[in-house]
């Protein structure tokens, strides 16, 4: 287990731009704690405040669970010093518990549609509840289900270059006793044709009003193989991660990371000098290759464009 110990706020927002923390419920928490950090560490100054929102918020621009959580907390930041502190901190506990909360309500949801005996294939990390991260839907289903009683099987699949599946969520599978395989990232079309696979359930980044979703890279190739051989998919989030102020996947900006970070491995350079590399962090599944959204309030099908705004509607932290 990696442990951090950050300081202040240019810390923090270092630790989340090199992925030390990741996963967009995590960092969404993260940003929570920063502007926390920033109100104490200031004696509520607002100008303080502004400032670690505007620098938190430009460290990953995909996850729209950071943007949310930062504008609400500055939201609170009013009134005198100690009334800033106080207000602050009492949102940032608040934040917390509501998604604590999500995660148990959308983790009962999704665990619905698992069956006893299921294969689950999951990607990268979107972790559980008392996972190591705060955030985390897919995780949080697959392990209700789990915990339910019901025989499955996890195949967690591995993340080039940061290796998730293999270093976080088969961390958290093992640690919950759940049965599990790892795969890699091209290995999910053969299994899942295979008859390996019953269900594919994944996280998201971001959702778009349409239901297209942005989420770490290689899940559009799964959801592809997954409509090709028939198997359901499903992301798992909470109502924060719907932004409806992007209409479609169209509008979600891309995280593009150093190529170095393909071209190096845990330090060593694993391709010729001079080998020209891309990193887009995070594709787009259209919403026609997703069986259902899996959140707090319930499970989201087509047409997403209209039930989402239900969804909106019941619920006014969703915007
Ligand atoms: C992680 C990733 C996760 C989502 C959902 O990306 O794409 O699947 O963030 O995770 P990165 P969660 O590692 O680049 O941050 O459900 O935990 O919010």
């Amino acid at each position: 287990e990696e442990v951090y110990t950050l300081h202040d706020v240019s810390e923090l927002a270092k630790a989340i731009k090199n992925m030390n923390i990741r996963g967009s419920g995590a960092i969404g928490i993260c940003g929570v704690y920063g502007i926390l950090l920033a109100a104490l560490k200031s004696n509520g100054k607002k100008e303080t405040i502004l400032e670690a929102a505007t620098l938190l918020k430009s460290t990953r621009p995909t996850a729209v669970n950071l943007m949310k959580t930062i504008d609400e907390m500055v939201s609170v930041a009013e009134g005198s010093s100690e009334d800033i502190v106080e207000k602050v901190e009492q949102k940032a506990v608040e934040i917390l518990k509501r998604q604590l909360q999500f995660e148990y309500d959308l983790g009962a949801h999704g665990a619905e549609l698992i069956n006893d005996g299921d294969t689950i294939m999951t990607h990268c990390h979107s972790g559980a509840l008392g996972g190591s991260g705060f955030g985390g839907r897919a995780l949080s289903v697959i392990r209700t289900a789990f915990e339910q009683g019901k025989k499955i099987h996890v195949y967690t699949c591995e993340t080039r270059p940061y290796l998730q599946g293999a270093r976080i969520t088969a961390y958290e599978l093992k640690k919950f006793g759940i049965p599990h395989t790892l795969i890699t990232d091209g290995m999910s079309g053969y299994f899942m044709n295979q008859g390996y696979i019953q269900k594919v359930v994944v996280g998201s980044d971001r959702v778009a009003g349409n239901g297209d979703l942005a989420n770490k890279i290689g899940t559009y190739n799964h959801a592809l193989a997954a409509k090709a051989n028939g198997i359901p998919f499903y992301t798992a989030t909470s109502s924060h991660t719907i932004d409806f102020f992007t209409k479609s996947g169209k509008e979600i900006e891309v995280e593009m990371r150093n190529g170095d970070e393909v071209v190096y491995l845990n330090g060593t350079r694993i391709a010729p000098e001079g080998t020209h590399a891309l990193y887009p962090s995070f594709d787009i599944t259209p919403n026609e290759l997703i069986t259902g959204i899996i959140t707090e309030i319930g499970v989201i099908q087509s047409p997403y464009d209209r039930n989402l705004k239900k969804l909106a509607n019941n619920n006014p932290v969703t915007i």
